[in-house]
């Protein structure tokens, strides 16, 4: 752990103000584990400011000293990415909770870093407006933390992903330095768009303190259809035919009978029909007027009993429970490998269909609970049960590769995946990308143990 004098303690309290500045373990740990219990660090400091200019004193300060941050948001990180697991001091984000007025012509807003996914979709509907970006974890996901990790999630088949929304950002440079860029120009071609720089990484070039966003039309009708398929091929056809419909589809989704189980026994979810069946496909439509039509149009090859509607939000909710609640479900019964890899649609079935027998070569075992972003080719591959030795990770990312697929489709490399980056980057693109690092954070202070495989050697 990096070790913390009585000095420096003193001058951080004195920049942030003493209950800004926690140093009890017992006050330290909620910002030290990570969400699923998986990843557990230590830190000599939390650090809590409010203002950008007290985050660029923050950072100056640590600069001079040699001291290593990790910016963190939410906490919600699923790779081990935004906990002090070396000893870094925590730079919490999470007072930065001031929206401002939508500026509702443009369609866009500035946020700080701290506020929640489900805040900056609320606060726009007044004006007809929402942001397009959800997630599960809405309600502490943060604005910051979405950017640093480029978030994806539900609807990103139709409004794109973090860096999609993304105009620009206010940041903090490694050397406490300060770059401001929050006009909102949709047309700015001056040279590089740092902001997009930002999106995806990982809290290792700058400390985002606000971000100006697109936001996009709030759509007041609704339509929610579950329809139960035979296998994971019926699936991919279907995802295939209501591909054609977006907009208005927004979202389409996938689980399997191994997650409804879970469902089932961990949060007494009722099996959605009668009998249960091996593979599930959730999709939702949004527009101005009632668009249950299209879905049912879309969907007029299944058999009306495999299907279920729901159209009001109580209804809808229900049957969204089924594809949200697999993350809780799965963290009740232990503490889960979380694999979150996309391939080519062409290669979807085949590939989520070797991964059992993939994981049992390397752990009897291990019991896989596939779900996720089917439209995107992003599954979502939990492990539980694993034994603690096998590689559950380097088989399951080996097998994506084979299948010319990404080994983090939307949650980043943080520590977890870090061995594996070679398997989608070249040795040009990491030496490009450390380039990047080292000029922008020469004396690799900023989030040092994230994406990159011996830290040490940046610079
Ligand atoms: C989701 O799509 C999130 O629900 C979490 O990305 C996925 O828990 C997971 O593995
Ligand atoms: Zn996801």
């Amino acid at each position: 752990m990096v070790e913390m004098s009585e000095p420096m303690l003193r001058e951080l309290r004195a920049l942030v103000g003493e209950h800004n500045v926690l140093t009890d373990p017992e006050m330290t740990r909620g910002f030290s584990v990570d969400w699923t219990g998986r990843f557990v660090g230590q830190t000599a400091a939390v650090v809590r400011p409010h203002s950008t200019e007290e985050v660029a004193r923050l950072l100056r300060l640590l600069w001079a000293e040699g001291i290593p941050v990790v910016p963190q948001g939410g906490n919600t990180g699923l790779v081990g990415g935004g906990v002090p697991l070396h000893g870094e001091v925590v730079l919490s984000l999470a007072g930065f909770k001031k929206l401002y007025p939508v500026d509702s012509g443009a369609g866009q807003i500035t946020a700080q870093a701290g506020v929640t996914l489900a805040m900056l979709r609320e606060q726009p509907l007044k004006h007809g407006l929402t942001f397009g970006i959800d997630i599960a974890s809405r309600d502490s996901a943060t604005v910051g933390g979405a950017i640093a990790t480029n978030a994806g999630g539900l609807r990103m088949l139709r409004y794109g992903d973090m860096a999609a929304q993304l105009l620009g950002v206010e940041a903090v440079l490694a050397d406490g330095s300060v770059i401001s860029h929050l006009d909102g120009l949709t047309k700015d071609n001056t040279g590089y768009r740092l902001h997009q720089l930002l999106a995806g990484s990982e809290g290792t070039l700058a400390v985002i303190t606000q971000a100006r966003l697109r936001l996009v039309p709030h759509y007041t009708h609704r339509a929610v259809g579950l329809v139960a398929l035979p296998d994971i091929a019926s699936a991919v056809a279907l995802a295939g035919t209501l591909r054609r419909c977006i907009p208005p589809v927004e979202a389409i989704e996938l689980f399997l009978q191994e997650g409804v189980e879970l469902l089932q026994r961990h949060l007494g979810l009722p099996q959605p029909f009668q009998t249960l069946s091996p593979v599930y496909l959730l999709a939702e439509a949004a527009d101005r007027t009632d668009p249950a039509s299209v879905l049912i149009e879309a969907l007029a090859d299944i058999n009306p009993d495999s299907i279920l509607l729901a159209t009001s939000e109580a209804d809808r909710k229900r049957l969204w429970r089924y594809r949200e609640g697999h993350t809780e479900a799965i963290s009740r019964v232990g503490i889960p490998r979380k694999l979150d890899v996309s391939v080519p649609l062409t290669a979807f079935v085949e590939f989520a269909e070797a991964i059992p027998k993939a994981l049992s070569e390397v752990s009897a075992s291990a019991v896989p609970i596939r779900f996720g972003h089917i439209a995107d080719g992003n599954l979502h591959v939990n492990v539980l049960h694993a034994a603690e030795e096998a590689d559950v990770d380097g088989a399951v990312f080996e097998l994506v590769a084979q299948f010319g697929g990404s080994i983090s489709a939307e949650h980043g490399i943080g520590t977890a995946k870090k061995p594996w980056l070679h398997l989608n980057r070249s040795d040009v693109e990491i030496r490009a990308a450390r380039a990047i690092k080292a000029s922008l954070d020469p004396a690799n202070l900023l989030n040092p143990h994230v994406i990159f495989s011996e830290p040490e050697s940046v610079g």
